[in-house]
């Protein structure tokens, strides 16, 4: 019980209400039912990257960038090996994850843009279970008063303040990092140490901005370790299930995309005595599934009225397996610069499908269009065409980036940057069939009209994109 609280307080935070005053010995017996309720209730923490690639961490197989924390956490907890968000932009991968819903069901399918009136977010699901709910840092999530957390700051003594005001109520804390989204800081790394993925193209201005990411990566991952520290610090580790992951993969072919490289997420679980250390799976799981999985761990039920289902089985051990397959979406029109360009797919543990639905548009972004792009964008794009003038690769990589054929299938067991279409190999119709026809069933149980659905979406009204900052 925390000594700052008044007897009547307690009974209150406790929900015994001011009558039990009146019962001698109720200030013992509401300590005992509270402290053994919390017992069963773990502290949930979901620390969130921003724009980082499950590529750019250390646990994940990359070798030349620094996150001894998440690493640590990987080796304390259960890393995911296929773990997705369904869009890979901010606003509506945060909606999916706080809603349980795909974007086209929870309404906020276009970045920056509002879940529909009357959709139940987490705190909505975690405060009757008796939690105290906040999220620090980034929000992007809209309108506020459907999303009722507890709002404040990334300060540490403030999250400190948060995870200890009530010792005798479980916690649930969204910890949602500005890293290492752009614009970025630099000198932590070297370009020439930084292994560019091989779907973008290799040019100095894109390893500088590699280099300067990985920069930012090097923050994320201390704040990462402030976090886990605080929690050290209070005795909080064996009863907080901690999760760390990203909205979504790194721009060119990954953010604002349907790639691998955009929905594909880092995630990890630590959760001591529930979660096995140092143990991989390959179950698949969705950011849909993370609300569902949360509000059983903490004691409730899944609501059957969501898309998503909870891997909690996964995580204590019990099952190897979730989803065969998981979905995703993009819509362009309302990102800076942006025209109609929807993208639909299904992914399976092997495949990639993707549905342009509009292959005779062309796509464009911040990256490549918007105003005064060389510097938001530190010259890549430009850097991009350049090469392809005398490059086949980069002409290639140039072309796609805009240009798309109407499906693109990938074989990821061979293919896993997604280098090579074989959408129209004779050998993979079969599949194609069955993977249209899982597409098409999903678009119609989201309401997704595709077409209809990206025109409904008003343009961005771009203002000077030199001036905004940490906005996508
Ligand atoms: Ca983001």
């Amino acid at each position: 019980m925390n000594a700052n609280l008044n007897r009547r307080d307690f009974l209150k935070a406790a929900g015994l209400g001011a009558a039990s005053l009146a019962i001698p010995g109720c200030t013992s017996a509401a300590k005992q039912f509270t402290t053994r309720a919390y017992k069963d209730k773990p502290n949930i923490v979901l620390f969130l990257a921003d724009d980082q690639s499950i590529d750019d961490v250390g646990c994940y197989g990359n070798n030349a960038v620094r996150t001894p924390n998440i690493d640590r956490l990987a080796e304390e907890g259960l890393r995911f090996k296929l773990a997705f968000t369904p869009t890979s932009m901010c606003s509506p991968s945060r909606s999916a994850l706080y809603t349980g819903l795909y974007p086209h069901r929870n309404g906020c399918h276009p970045n920056h843009s509002s879940i529909k009136p009357g959709v139940k977010t987490l705190p909505h699901y975690l405060k009757p279970l008796g939690y105290r709910v906040a999220l620090a840092g980034k929000t992007h999530i809209k309108p506020r008063e459907q999303f009722p957390f507890e709002y404040m700051g990334l300060k540490d003594e403030r999250i400190e303040k948060f995870m200890t005001l009530a010792r005798d109520k479980p916690f649930c804390l969204v910890v949602a990092s500005h890293e290492p989204h752009g614009p970025h800081k630099q000198g932590g790394y070297k370009p020439g140490q930084i292994p560019v993925p091989p779907y973008k193209v290799d040019t100095p201005q894109t390893r500088q901005q590699l280099a300067n990411y990985y920069t930012d990566i090097d923050l994320l991952d201390k704040e990462v370790g402030g976090v886990l520290g605080l929690l050290k610090k209070h005795n909080l580790e064996q009863n907080t299930l901690f999760v760390y992951a990203s909205d979504h993969g790194y721009n060119i072919f990954a953010k604002w995309s349907c790639y691998d490289a955009g929905l594909h997420v880092p995630f990890i679980v630590r959760w001591p005595g529930r979660v096995k250390a140092g143990t991989i799976t390959d179950a698949m799981v969705s950011f849909v599934d993370v609300l569902p999985t949360f509000i059983e761990a903490a004691g409730g039920k899944s609501p059957g009225d969501i898309d998503g289902r909870s891997f909690l089985p996964v995580l204590l051990g019990r099952k190897k397996k979730h989803h065969d397959v998981v979905f995703g979406a993009h819509t362009t029109r309302g990102i800076i610069s942006g025209r109609a360009y929807p993208i639909r797919s299904v992914r399976t543990r092997t495949h990639q499908y993707i549905r342009n639905l509009n292959p005779e548009g062309m796509f464009q972004c911040v990256s490549t269009h918007g105003r005064n792009y060389k510097e938001i964008n530190d010259g890549v794009w430009g850097s991009w065409k350049e090469k392809a003038r005398t490059d086949t690769f980069a002409a290639e990589r140039v072309r796609m980036y805009q240009h798309r054929p109407a499906e693109e299938l990938y074989d990821l067991t061979k293919d896993p940057h997604e280098l090579k279409n074989i959408a129209t190999d004779p050998a993979q119709q079969k599949l194609l069939a069955s993977l249209r026809k899982k597409l098409d069933a999903w678009m119609k149980q989201q309401g997704d009209s595709g077409m209809e659905a990206e025109m409904a979406v008003p343009l961005h009204k771009s203002r000077s994109v030199t001036k905004r900052k940490k906005r996508n």
